[in-house]
């Protein structure tokens, strides 16, 4: 018989269906969980602490060599600050490719590997983007609607977060009167 974390699932009802496949609970992030990644982020935090996006994770095989984990992310629509709402944003330890896969909303997809090389990719609905082993990840939710994108990657990996304080992007990404405008990281 099939394990309940590989029965199929449509995309219609992944909100509704996944607690009862995912292996993760729901993973929530807010305002005080990344606070210092955000010019603003003490600022709006005084203003009362929020939620920013959610994520699911099902994982069929834990620790199992050639296995793929997968999840959905929510990430919300809005600002803090200047700056849009974002993912935390990690590096994959040691080594580890993965698969982003957009359903719904529009934002910027950063990439950023340990010596500092930078590659910002559009990213939207059923757009997929490989991100090779060894490069950084954030998800900069740009639009005016909540976005959700598919991530797959390898069985096993760890997620590094600390990364993101000593090899954080080079750059974030603000709401300016003209638009999208990325900046260096540098000039705060
Ligand atoms: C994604 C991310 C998810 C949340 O599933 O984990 O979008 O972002 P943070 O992990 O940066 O909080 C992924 O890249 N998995 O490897
Ligand atoms: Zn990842």
């Amino acid at each position: 018989m099939l394990k309940r974390t590989i029965l199929p699932i449509t995309l219609e009802d992944f909100f509704t269906d996944i607690p009862a496949n995912c292996t993760e609970p729901v993973l929530i992030r807010n305002i005080s969980d990344m606070v210092s990644l955000f010019i603003d982020g003490e600022q709006a935090l005084q203003e009362g602490d929020r939620e920013l996006y959610r994520f699911w994770t099902i994982e069929p095989a834990p620790g199992e060599a050639g296995e793929l984990a997968y999840g959905v992310t929510e990430l919300y629509a809005g600002t803090i600050g200047s700056e849009f709402n974002m993912t935390h944003g990690h590096y994959h330890a040691g080594s580890g490719a993965e698969l982003y896969m957009g359903l719904k909303g529009s934002g910027l997809l950063l990439l950023q590997n340990r010596e500092g090389d930078l590659e910002t990719i559009e990213f939207g609905e059923r757009t997929i983007t490989y991100i090779p082993s060894g490069w950084g990840h954030r998800m900069v939710n740009t639009g005016d609607e909540n976005m959700t994108f598919i991530a797959v990657w390898p069985t096993g990996i760890d997620h590094d977060y600390d990364a993101m304080y000593t090899h954080n992007f080079k750059v974030r990404v603000l709401k300016t009167e003209d638009g999208v405008k990325i900046v260096p990281r540098s000039e705060d």
